[in-house]
């Protein structure tokens, strides 16, 4: 059976982030220069609003006792299961509409067709961001420098994304970058190499140590946090060394990881992977790949959280464009 769609290439405009390709007059100059860039109102603001409004709403669906208007109801007990990362992995949340709507903004689709000069694209089903300020009922946020890529696969493969969905000021929490660190990736790796690593769980994310923070700052790398309005859509180098931050105002930090590909960069294997686990309504990795696919059992106290969800509370409806974002129509046999 022929797939559905042919899919094209990325062109010859590909975002190579060489010396020599700072020649777009738009963000990619900051993407490629930088190793990060903010495209700002990706999506429109009163849009962006209403996806913050259907956030909280989720929250309050499972009926446990967060109340938005209540910031005391911040508390595990009260709230689906989320990391000190505030990120929430599992309840189907990222196959809800509200997370699609997202991934099918023509704003934020466009950033990325521009990066990778094809409009034959896969998106990530990622993790969504539920970050509450002061949170003393869950383990503290300390530092997490790394980078989403493999050491041992140089060069520009992956672009990370995420819509930011409130206000983000300089205190609110939210993403930190090392700027420039994309570009000294591979010469990081070499003088490194002798260094044990951090033990990960998949080979696409590499931790820095208190050594290689060093090296960084030895070779001039500044961190960054960036603030953003709700609507701006943040992007990175998966090389580029980053983490996140809590919120120390009274500030929520909601976002949504909006990560994508081109379809040909995946195999028929991957897009197999990827459609079981849109069907299974569970996540994977910001690698849209799906390399890694994940679950939607989390874990209360130990055992199977009674709130567990096996699929979204609304379902999404996609259309042609959200449709091929998944891969399916892409698969031949
Ligand atoms: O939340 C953020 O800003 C960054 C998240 C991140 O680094 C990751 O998911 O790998
Ligand atoms: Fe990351």
């Amino acid at each position: 059976m022929s797939p559905k769609f042919q899919p094209q290439a990325p062109g010859p405009n590909r975002l190579f982030c060489s010396e020599d390709d700072l020649k777009w007059g738009d963000f990619r100059d900051d993407l490629s220069r930088d190793g990060f860039a903010i495209v700002k109102g990706a999506i429109p603001r009163e849009r962006a609003d209403k996806i913050a409004d259907q956030m909280y709403s989720w929250l309050e669906s499972f009926d446990l006792g967060f109340d938005r208007n209540d910031l005391s109801t911040v508390h595990h007990t009260k709230l689906p299961v989320i990391n000190e990362k505030g990120m929430c992995l599992n309840y189907a949340v990222t196959h809800e509409d509200w997370a699609w709507a997202v991934r099918t903004e023509p704003g934020v689709i466009s950033t990325f067709e521009k990066v990778y000069d094809t409009h034959d694209l896969i998106v990530s089903f990622d993790v969504v961001n539920f970050g509450f300020p002061n949170r003393k009922d869950i383990a503290p946020n300390t530092p997490w420098p790394h980078q989403d890529q493999d050491p041992a696969k140089g060069g520009f493969r992956c672009l990370q994304g995420l819509v930011n969905l409130l206000p983000n000021g300089p205190d609110d929490g939210g993403l930190i970058v090392c700027k420039g660190g994309h570009r000294l990736s591979e010469q990081f790796h070499r003088d490194m190499a002798w260094e044990d690593r951090i033990s990960a769980w998949t080979n696409e994310w590499y931790g820095f140590t208190d050594k290689g923070m060093e090296w960084l700052e030895e070779h001039g790398c500044k961190w960054e946090k960036l603030c953003a309005e709700p609507g701006d859509l943040l992007l990175w180098d998966s090389r580029t060394p980053h983490y996140n931050l809590s919120s120390t105002t009274d500030q929520p930090r909601f976002c949504i990881y909006t990560c994508y590909m081109p379809v040909t960069e995946a195999t028929q294997e991957d897009l197999l992977r990827k459609r079981e686990a849109f069907e299974a309504c569970v996540g994977t990795t910001h690698w849209p790949n799906a390399r890694h696919v994940g679950s939607n059992i989390a874990k209360r106290d130990g055992v199977e959280d009674p709130h567990n969800r096996l699929r979204p509370l609304n379902e999404p409806a996609l259309g042609e464009r959200g449709l091929k974002l998944t891969g399916i129509p892409y698969i031949t046999a």
